[in-house]
């Protein structure tokens, strides 16, 4: 299996990054990470992750350590979102107009960008390998998607990634695969790259956290993805509907609204390290107020 197609942050276009993903679904950026990025990464998610409580299933990791809403954590965040080798591939591939009849005019029609998803994710020493996945599976995408992806992701290295310590496997070329064929571990290849370096794949490209086969290390990981903005309710119900609202319904309504992780895990918050159903916050019981649920940010607004 030949390893994914490595680019390099100092000469790379982003043409590059999307010749390589049409091919393999996968690719390594080198250098993806301003010094004082992964610098500012370090300090902001590190104290953070040492304090979350690790998974609580396989597919999380017994001996892994997450921390979502990352936006909240480090603002550093909006340099990998906004990077140049990154969000203009995942518009390349998210934001494809289609043709739409309104009335009597045939008219494109395209999507935008919204950030789907932020982790930090810290594999343990010990920890198995994660069962591989595609990532659009939370849209139920269908494969193959014919150059149409809804997801575009990508995990920064904030320490070295190895073969050992758990970086990521990846399958080049899956994400041409129909929705029938079963992933193997052997087809898959390891992330290894040095801290500051990113891997960018596709919402449809298999692939799974690495086996931590190591006495001591940690091989920690900063993530978002870049989603198409239609996988979501059309009106805004979190902004309409305050928490106080939607608690005072039972409870099939709170989640019709909105505020559950439906059966295909959409929609989690993280809470304590683990990405649980949001209908959770609503039933506090300590009498706090549920609004402020968003107010966990250690974060000054600049
Ligand atoms: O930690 C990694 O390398 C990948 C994790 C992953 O794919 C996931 O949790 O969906
Ligand atoms: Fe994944």
């Amino acid at each position: 299996m030949a390893d994914l197609i490595r680019v390099c942050g100092a000469t790379a276009s982003a043409d590059d990054v999307v010749a390589a993903l049409e091919r393999d679904g996968g690719v390594v950026i080198e250098g993806f990470l301003a010094p004082a990025t992964l610098d500012g990464l370090r300090s902001d998610l590190m104290p953070r992750l040492e304090q979350q409580a690790t998974g609580r299933d396989a597919f999380s990791g017994f001996n892994t350590r997450r921390l979502g809403a990352l936006f909240a954590h480090t603002r550093h965040c909006a340099e990998i979102a906004t990077h140049p080798l990154y969000l203009p591939v995942a518009e390349h591939f998210i934001c494809r107009p289609r043709d739409v009849w309104v009335g009597d005019q045939l008219r494109p029609v395209a999507t935008d960008l919204r950030v789907g998803v932020t982790q930090a994710i810290q594999i343990g020493p010990g920890q198995p390998a994660q069962p591989l996945h595609r990532d659009d599976t939370v849209f139920m995408w269908k494969h193959p998607t014919e150059g149409r992806e809804g997801r575009v992701q990508v995990i920064c290295a904030v320490s070295d990634f190895t073969a050992d310590n758990g970086g990521t496997l990846v399958i080049p070329g899956s994400h041409l695969w129909d929705d029938g064929r079963k992933p193997e571990v052997s087809e898959t290849v390891p992330t290894e790259m040095p801290a500051g370096s990113a891997l960018i794949f596709l919402g449809s490209t298999f692939h799974g956290g690495g086996a931590n086969r190591t006495a001591s290390e940690f091989r920690t990981a900063a993530g978002l993805a870049l989603d198409a903005s239609n996988v979501r309710q059309e009106e805004n119900m979190y902004l309409a509907l305050s928490p106080e609202v939607v608690a005072s319904y039972p409870e099939p309504i709170q989640r019709l609204l909105g505020w559950a992780a439906g059966r295909n895990h959409m929609g989690w918050v993280e809470v304590d390290g683990q990405m649980v159903d949001p209908i959770h916050l609503l039933r506090r019981s300590d009498g706090k107020s549920l609004t402020g649920l968003g107010a966990r940010s250690q974060v000054e607004a600049a």
